[in-house]
């Protein structure tokens, strides 16, 4: 499926069990990143908008960043081979990567224009130097929690609104936990950018999406309530 195909919700009022989860809006990820994705940089102040209207209606706001220690068995590099190279173990692939988001490293910060103190948490992940995680809430083991899921849960949120990057790898992954989890989980298509590596990953992605009760909008069909 491409990314023009995919079925919008026309409109969208948040609600009161709404929450905001912005994934990975770091520097390794935009244009100038060790990581980047094309377009990273455009989606930032929409963002920030989409932010604003939950802030102001006090529902929750989520960030994450990808955390990794150096010498993480996802980077190309532990390896001795080329980023973006195609490599699967247990809790890594299925490509390799550059290095990137190492812990503490100016690539790892948010980006500058992010209004990242508006986020209540953030949850840091792919730690582990031998697992990556993709997901908000599961680890590439398929097993690790990050316990964001207890923690909405306990913010009673019901609706998840996922947003940033990469739609294909972390928006994905987190997308499909988020719905095996009970989320119902929804994706401002233009809040959000891809990688698609290996190519086609993008419209393989969007499938299983779609296939698993993900839905899809655009940020300005988002309207507050009352
Ligand atoms: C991501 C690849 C490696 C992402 C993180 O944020 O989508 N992709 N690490
Ligand atoms: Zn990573």
């Amino acid at each position: 499926m491409r990314l023009e195909d995919v079925e919008l919700v026309q409109r969208v009022e948040v609600g009161d069990a709404d929450a905001l989860i912005v994934i990975d809006l770091q520097n390794d990820f935009m244009p100038s990143g060790a990581l980047p994705v094309e377009g990273g940089d455009a989606i930032v102040p929409s963002i920030n908008a989409l932010a604003e209207k939950f802030h102001r209606l006090g529902n929750p706001i989520i960030a994450t960043q990808d955390w990794h220690p150096p010498g993480h068995l996802s980077f190309a590099s532990s390896h001795g081979r080329k980023p973006f190279e195609r490599y699967e173990a247990e809790g890594i692939g299925p490509v390799l990567w550059p290095d990137h988001c190492v812990q503490g490293s100016p690539g790892a910060d948010f980006h500058p224009g992010f209004d990242a103190k508006l986020a209540k948490a953030v949850i840091r992940k792919g730690f582990r130097p031998a697992v990556d995680s993709y997901s908000a809430f599961v680890e590439n083991d398929r097993r690790t929690r990050t316990g964001l899921s207890g923690y909405l849960r306990e913010l009673g949120v019901e609706r998840i609104f996922l947003c940033g990057l990469a739609l294909d790898y972390c928006v994905h992954f987190s997308a499909l936990h988020g719905r095996e989890l009970g989320f119902e989980v929804l994706i401002p298509i233009d809040l959000t950018k891809a990688i698609d590596s290996p190519p086609g990953n993008l419209s393989r992605a969007l499938d299983l999406m779609v296939g698993r009760g993900v839905k899809f909008t655009r940020s300005e069909r988002i309207s507050a309530r009352g």
